[in-house]
């Protein structure tokens, strides 16, 4: 509908106190405010928005401190809903000033004529529920009322400027400045001793600036960022002649790219780079002056592991001792306590190199706090320092504060929002919140919102709300309210996503570690926004799944259910598998199973280095075995585990699941050695695990010169390998020995019985199908001797064998009969600890550097192996000192060591 067809059905806001009826309130007249009043407008629906300032603008409105400039590129940061807006307008720089962006936002107010629906300097006092209506009453600071069907928050996620909890703010007698409150007046600080306190973003910008106007700048640092190069200038001629070559593509390559920026997914590995290749790659993205291509593009490991980070780090750490002249001011400056990444770093423009200002002098806050401020000034712990104009830098009460802090939200039945949200922000989608209808938030908490481009991911849910609503009114709803399970739902697959990257292992304003007293946990979704927008779209294609609807004739739809259950790096995936529409692998036959299996092998990352490899040949059951061993680093003699590889007996070899052995013998500090066995249908049962028994019974025998630990020894295999690993064990206790320590059985085929449910839910969809589980039963064992224990072990005698640890995938066919064997083997009196993996599939733990949500999985198998071998547990040594603030980052760490024991 037309703007100028609504003239007559939209309430004109007016600052009167009589009740207004619209349809829709908007809180906030920032960017996210700004398309959400022109969305609604066209859309057909009485829309008010209101703003506590005096313009638009939102963060740009309050954020006006010296240096203030956006971090994404301008032609990134820029609506692009209208072809013809992109063309109207152009950027001056690479990185637009404060002032510039608020220009373009009034561009944007007047190109659409939004004004008149803005209601300015009002802010909202309460906002209720009310059931009978099913409306929000908001009563405002001017004693007015309204009344909605939808309130929409579009507060965004870093207004609520965080107090410096410092004694005596109130002392001092000069000035007092916030950054994220800046004064519209000039500041004047010509010839004046100005401080700064906070080195973020904001401090990072300010500081340069401020230290060639100020007499003397002190800078007061209590945690240092790391900082990159904006280098600023005019708008990059390459970028642009890209986004100009084709808009509507490089538009919609950003919409589905990982931050709202189209860059390529890296594929290399830190690993697999030479030292000197990576410095190339860190050299190019220093030059160029690119947040996003710097935490994206250097490696695909840098922003999920450690070791992948510490690279970055100390490349970083590199240049801020080649640009601070002196040693120790420039060692305060360089981080150690925080992985390069899992906090936002900061776009300078000189910001180092200040440092080396004669005026300018930096405080480490580590070595003398902050004792009080004064009248005259700040006096650390071990000095003072006479100021006349304080900055404060430090930060937001982020992604919940304006939405829960700034009035009291009341839901269904009463609900106060603050109160659910007193443990963490709950939220579905980060968009709505279970009992409070029709209440939704533009980038709100459980959104990629912070973690990509903003712009991006406002476009995104506030076109995804609006064309809600629209349907709603079509379909003559009126109330819309995420249900219980889909919140819970998403609540895990946040948690999920957040060990896909670095963010929970520092003290930032993303897990609420910078509030006292905030609850702690990664806020922003950190998958990703081209996976979130296809999990939104989702939600609409399965008939809004986890929302209930109302109507006025008590019509209702409640769809309940959660949208997300795999892991989300299987669901990426496994969805890519789909779309390469790959054909059925027992369809190509043995060979070309053969031949396809080893083709995937070959594109998958490499696996990282150990201490040695080494392939040989060992005396099987009818001749001569390949084994390929893999030594630890670490000195030996170490314990020994016989592996037996995947592939349903029929494919694969020693080296098939070589990613997957180096892994394992990193983490347990363990030697693998990889077993050759023979395959069907070449050599049908029983000859895989006869060769198994006798590989195992060999290597036990020659331990010692294999440079392993004398004594027992452990068996571990995946697939089809745990179905030989479990075997073994009994053909080790009936045939003598040798003496076996533990058995690690992941995903293991146990019996032949296709009636478990697992077989029917996972059947197709998943990798490993139905059907290519017959096809393997098939090639390798005959109908008859498929109840012999040495095909399926869990019709064995139990009884007697060895510990043993059993991993099982949610979405495998073979789930069930693995957890019944733990089952039985408990049963039986054996000792037996069971990992079943939420969320995973058969090939999880296998894909190694690809499915990254697996290696916490894999990190407990191999403590299982130490627990067995007597060692003492693995522990991973990052190279970060997580910052000592009692109660934040132990506490993330915990949590997240919590999160990964996840089972279902
Ligand atoms: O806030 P911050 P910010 N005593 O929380 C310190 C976006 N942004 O406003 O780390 C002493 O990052 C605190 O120290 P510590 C961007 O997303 C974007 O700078 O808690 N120090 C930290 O050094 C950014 O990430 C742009 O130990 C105290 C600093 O204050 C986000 O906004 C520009 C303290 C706060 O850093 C927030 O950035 C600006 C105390 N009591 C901001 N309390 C661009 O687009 C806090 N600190 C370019």
């Amino acid at each position: 509908m037309p703007d100028a067809t609504l003239a007559g059905h939209a309430s004109k806001a007016t600052s009167d106190s009589t009740a207004r009826q619209v349809d829709v309130v908007v809180v906030g007249a920032g960017f996210a405010g700004l398309y959400l009043l022109h969305r609604l407008r066209k859309a057909g629906f009485a829309t008010m928005v209101l703003d506590e300032a005096e313009d638009i603008g939102g963060t740009w409105y309050w954020n006006r401190y010296p240096g203030a400039r956006c971090d994404i590129q301008t032609i990134d940061y820029s609506y692009t809903f209208d072809p013809e807006l992109e063309t109207a307008w152009k950027w001056s720089e690479k990185y637009a000033t404060q002032p510039e962006i608020l220009r373009y936002l009034g561009f944007i107010a007047e190109r659409y004529d939004l004004r008149s629906d803005i209601r300015f300097r009002t802010r909202i006092t309460t906002a209720t529920w009310d059931d009978a209506e099913e409306r929000w009453l908001l009563t405002t600071d001017d004693g007015g009322t309204i009344s909605c069907r939808y309130y929409i928050m579009a507060t965004g996620c870093l207004s609520t400027p965080k107090p410096p909890e410092i004694a005596g703010i109130g002392d001092f007698k000069g000035e007092v400045y916030f950054t994220g409150r800046w004064p519209h007046k000039d500041v004047k600080l010509a010839g004046k001793r100005v401080a700064v306190v906070g080195t973020g973003s904001s401090g990072i910008q300010a500081i340069p600036v401020i230290a060639e106007q100020a007499a003397h700048l002190t800078v007061f640092q209590r945690t240092p960022s790391f900082a990159l190069p904006a280098h600023n200038g005019p708008v990059l001629a390459d970028r642009l002649a890209l986004l100009e070559r084709d808009r509507a593509s490089y538009r919609e390559q950003a919409r589905w790219s990982l931050a709202g920026v189209p860059w390529p997914q890296q594929t290399l590995v830190s690993w697999q780079l030479s030292d000197t290749e990576r410095r190339e790659r860190f050299e190019k993205a220093w030059a160029m002056g690119d947040l996003i291509y710097f935490v994206s593009q250097l490696w695909a490991d840098q922003g999920s592991d450690l070791d992948g980070s510490a690279l970055v780090a100390e490349l970083v750490r590199e240049k801020i001792r080649a640009i601070v002249n002196d040693p120790k001011t420039a060692a305060i400056l360089s981080p150690h306590d925080h992985p390069f990444g899992a906090k936002r770093p900061c776009l300078d423009t000189n910001y180092y190199a200040t440092y080396n200002r004669a005026n300018v002098t930096l405080v480490n806050l580590r070595e003398e706090p902050i004792a009080a401020m004064i009248a005259t000034g700040i006096t650390t712990s071990q000095r003072r320092f006479d100021l006349d104009i304080i900055v404060f830098a430090t930060g937001f009460d982020a992604m919940t504060g304006a939405i829960m802090a700034v009035h009291p939200i009341s839901g269904r039945g009463g609900k106060s929002l603050s109160a659910v949200w007193a443990d963490g922000p709950q939220t579905y989608l980060g968009l709505t919140v279970a009992g409070f209808p029709n209440l939704f938030m533009i980038t709100g908490p459980g959104s990629p919102s912070v973690l990509s481009n903003m712009i991006v991911s406002i476009e995104q849910h506030v076109d995804w709300v609006v064309d809600r609503l629209t349907a709603m009114r079509e379909a003559g709803f009126t109330t819309i309210e995420a249900t219980e399970t889909a919140q819970a739902g998403w609540a895990r697959h946040l948690a999920d996503c957040s060990t896909l990257t670095l963010h929970r292992l520092a003290n930032t304003w993303y897990t609420g570690a910078n509030v006292p007293g905030k609850a702690l946990g990664v806020m922003p979704y950190t998958g990703g926004v081209g996976l979130y927008r296809s999990i939104c779209n989702d939600v609409v294609s399965r008939g809004l799944l986890g929302f209930r609807l109302t109507g006025p004739d008590h019509s209702e739809q409640c769809n309940d259910g959660e949208i997300v259950r795999l892991q989300p790096d299987v669901r990426i995936l496994l969805t890519m598998m789909a779309d390469m529409k790959l054909p059925a692998i027992e369809s190509l036959g043995v060979a070309g199973a053969r031949a396809f299996t080893a083709m995937l092998n070959a594109r998958r990352p490499a696996g990282r280095p150990v201490g040695e490899i080494v392939d040989g040949t060992l005396p099987g059951s009818d001749g001569p075995l390949p084994y390929r061993l893999y030594r630890p680093v670490t000195p030996g003699p170490h314990p020994i585990v016989v592996y037996f590889h995947g592939g349903g007996w029929v494919l694969g070899d020693e080296k098939s699941d070589d990613p997957f052995c180096r892994d394992m013998c990193r983490r347990s500090e363990m030697i693998f050695v990889s077993v050759g066995y023979r395959r069907a249908p070449e050599h049908r049962f029983p000859t895989a695990v006869e060769d198994g028994y006798a590989a195992t019974r060999w290597i036990a025998e020659h331990a010692t010169e294999l440079g392993g630990r004398g004594g027992p020894i452990l068996v571990a295999g995946w697939s089809a390998g745990g179905n030989i690993a479990a075997v073994t064990c009994q053909l080790a206790r009936d045939r003598g020995g040798p003496e076996i320590a533990g058995q690690l059985l992941i995903c293991p085929v146990t019996d032949p019985s296709f009636d478990r449910p697992s077989y029917t839910e996972n059947a197709t969809g998943y990798f490993l199908t139905r059907s290519l589980m017959c096809w393997f039963w098939d090639t390798y064992c005959s109908p008859a001797d498929r109840t012999d224990p040495r095909a399926s072990p869990l019709r064995g005698k139990l009884a007697g064998l060895p510990r043993a640890f059993v991993t099982t995938a949610e979405f495998d066919p073979l789930r069930d009969e693995g957890i019944a064997y733990a089952k039985a083997l408990g049963a039986a009196g054996v000792p037996v600890e069971q990992l079943k993996a939420c969320g995973h599939f058969h090939a999880s733990f296998a894909m190694v550097d690809v499915v990254i949500s697996a290696a916490s999985e894999r990190a407990k198998m191999a403590d299982a192996l130490r627990r067995f071998a007597a060692q003492p547990q693995y522990m991973e040594r990052p190279d970060v000192h997580l910052s000592a603030r009692p109660g934040t980052s132990a506490r993330a760490v915990e949590q997240v060591a919590q999160g990964e024991s996840a089972s279902q």
